[in-house]
């Protein structure tokens, strides 16, 4: 296993409970890169503010404020796939190999519309399966802060899976008879920018209304699992081929980036001379020395 990013203690809660917050964990260049960003998809609180009518989208529904991976500047995208979050990713995964299922980029803004929802697994579309009890072929779900989240500001609540685990894993919705309150027990997570919530497909959550005026809620959401489960499949990348962020974003990722997506890694067959050379013909100014390097030996 690479760095360490979280601890044993941080290692064992999302086990046990099926969720972590861990505050102060984005390094605060990559933070305040991907802040100033924001506005590359969606407005500041203060530009909404000013003139609503001018953002009617986010009237439409509670996710009409979601914008999909490939987002519109590579800080946000790199943000989601930086070596912090892929290293604490792998060190809840248990393993270093792991792979990116769905990356959202989630504006919100109080007032715009009513953010409640009932708790849920999230499960339901991410796989025509269901989880395991075990922590085995989990997804993992992560909510980077780019703004500070408090009760006010539409925090995700969440249920510790030790109350949940006799719920049927083939449920997403909570049942009507339960020994618990879950308003009582409900986790709201909160806490500053740069903090991250990771949460595991079998736990029930919920997102929350926004309740202070002229408040926004700004988060990138990432989900990845572990290669050896394919059916976990949120998004298609492929599919993305000849969006131009996501042709810069594989022109300017690392190995272990690309790897997030599939593509195979330096040292593997796939490559050859003639693979490479077309690759640097689809992707102009791509660095592949690694690639190069390994094929050479
Ligand atoms: O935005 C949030 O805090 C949670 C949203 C959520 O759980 C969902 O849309 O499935």
């Amino acid at each position: 296993m690479n760095a360490s990013f979280l601890t044993e203690d941080d290692i064992a809660q999302y086990h046990r409970e099926g969720y972590l917050l861990k505050e102060g964990l984005i390094p605060s260049d990559l933070l305040a890169v991907a802040q100033a960003a924001i506005t590359s998809d969606h407005p500041t609180a203060e530009q909404y503010y000013a003139a609503p009518e001018k953002y009617p989208r986010y009237l439409d529904s509670q996710f009409s404020g979601i914008r999909k991976f490939p987002f519109s500047h590579f800080d946000l995208n790199n943000l989601v796939l930086c070596e912090t979050m892929l290293g604490a990713v792998r060190q809840l995964i248990e393993d270093d190999d792991i792979r990116f299922s769905k990356g959202e980029f989630w504006g919100k803004y109080s007032g715009a519309i009513d953010y409640d929802q009932g708790f849920h697994r999230d499960f339901g579309n991410h796989t025509l399966l269901v989880p395991r009890t075990d922590h085995r072929y989990k997804e993992c779900t992560t909510f980077i802060f780019l703004s500070d989240v408090d009760a006010g500001s539409g925090p995700t609540a969440l249920l510790p899976r030790t109350l949940t685990d006799d719920i049927s894993f083939g449920m997403n919705r909570l049942p009507e008879d339960l020994a618990f309150i879950p308003s009582e027990d409900e986790i709201l997570a909160t806490g500053p920018a740069g903090t991250v919530l990771f949460y595991s497909y079998d736990v029930f959550h919920r997102g929350t209304d926004i309740r202070t005026p002229g408040q926004a809620r700004f988060m990138v959401l990432g989900d990845y699992h572990h290669p050896d489960a394919p059916w976990i499949d949120r998004q298609g990348w492929a599919d993305l081929g000849g969006h131009p962020y996501m042709h810069e974003f594989m022109t300017r990722a690392t190995p272990e980036q690309r790897r997030c997506f599939n593509l195979p890694p330096p040292g593997h067959e796939y490559w050859n001379e003639q693979t490479l050379n077309d690759m640097a013909v689809r992707y102009k100014g791509i660095d592949l020395s690694a690639y190069w390097d390994a094929y050479s030996q």
